[in-house]
């Protein structure tokens, strides 16, 4: 369990780098208070939410435990229906729960408010006890690049947060995220938002049948440098379907290795990770929250897609998505 930081409050103006921090530890500002002000910290995580019994539960529900089983990479005609239902489901959940976020509400609240959403809609939460995980909903917010955990921490005016949402529903998931802007946010973050937004669309139109994997990444990493921006490389996209994840792997950067070819029937998630600066990464104590190792920004999208005879289906795209740059919305 976290527990809320204790730390004192900085004085209105900051030391500089070289001089004593201004908590009093007698060490220098910026071996001290400076590498962490400005950043996120951990807030206090509320008990799991119950899902009611009706609801059909994937295998890990109720232990926590994952067990993978052999599944096949080309979906039959009964499950390609099912995932097309999982992913508007899973777009629908994301597209109310962004038009939710607030300023002054904790990431805690929106995780109660997502939970009724999937229950409103007879989906479990595929997060919830996905390897142990504790909610319902990932919230990552501004140099968190993903499984950041709902906690009391309050949403600040100018803030950025992803939302990333799984409904498993007829026995399918389906997967999908967006960046939320919460209030008035700088132009430099909204311009990010943008282009991890291109990023994503740029992937799935290298969907091709008979093409390999890498085609994916390739044209993800090519905007994403024009841009100066950085390419996370420690998350990757994954192969869904019955399971959460499965075997598929989807490089959001040119990764040559992955010469997998793209065939009709296969079903992925592509959801690249963006960032202001580079693309490495470190976890918080708890193991799950993935931050930017220089604590720069960072911004993603996800959408769960099938491979058809002649291009790409975005299972989790169409109407009720947020897409503002999906092709129905161009
Ligand atoms: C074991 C988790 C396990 N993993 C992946 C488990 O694909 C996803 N998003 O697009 C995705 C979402 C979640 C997830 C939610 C929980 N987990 C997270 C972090 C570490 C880990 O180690
Ligand atoms: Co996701
Ligand atoms: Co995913």
């Amino acid at each position: 369990m976290r527990t809320t930081s204790t730390a004192a409050t900085p004085p209105p103006t900051l030391p500089q780098a070289n001089d004593a921090c201004w908590c009093g530890s007698g060490r220098k500002y910026k071996r001290c208070h400076k590498r962490s002000e400005g950043r996120v910290l951990p807030g206090v995580v509320s008990p799991m939410r119950p899902v009611p019994a009706h609801i059909a539960r994937p295998p890990y529900a109720d232990t926590g435990e994952v067990t993978a089983w052999e599944e096949s990479r080309i979906k039959s005609p009964e499950i390609i229906e099912a995932m097309r239902h999982a992913g508007k489901v899973a777009a629908e959940i994301l597209r109310l729960s962004g038009a939710a976020v607030r300023p002054g509400m904790t990431t805690d609240e929106l995780d109660e408010y997502v939970h009724s959403l999937y229950v409103e809609r007879n989906s479990y939460p595929s997060p919830l006890n996905y390897h142990g995980y504790p909610k319902s909903v990932c919230t990552s917010v501004n140099e968190v690049i993903c499984h950041g955990i709902p906690d009391s921490r309050v949403l600040q005016d100018g803030d950025i947060i992803n939302l990333d949402v799984t409904a498993f529903i007829g026995g399918v998931h389906g997967d999908t995220n967006a960046t939320f802007c919460v209030g008035e946010v700088d132009p430099a973050s909204k311009k990010l938002i943008e282009v991890t937004e291109e990023c994503t669309w740029l992937g799935i139109e290298a969907v091709v049948p008979g093409k390999p994997l890498s085609d994916i990444g390739k044209a993800i990493e090519n905007h994403a440098k024009a841009h100066n921006y950085g390419v996370v490389r420690a998350f990757i996209g994954h192969g869904i379907g019955q399971q959460f994840h499965t075997d598929i792997q989807v490089y959001h950067y040119y990764e040559p290795r992955a010469s997998m070819i793209m065939r009709p029937g296969m079903t992925f998630t592509i959801e690249p990770m963006i960032t202001l600066g580079g693309w490495q990464h470190r976890m918080w104590d708890d193991d799950w929250t993935a931050v930017t190792a220089d604590g720069k920004w960072t911004a993603q999208y996800e959408h769960t897609v099938l491979v058809t005879e002649d291009g790409v289906e975005v299972l989790t795209g169409g109407e009720g998505a947020v897409s503002p740059c999906a092709p129905w919305n161009r």
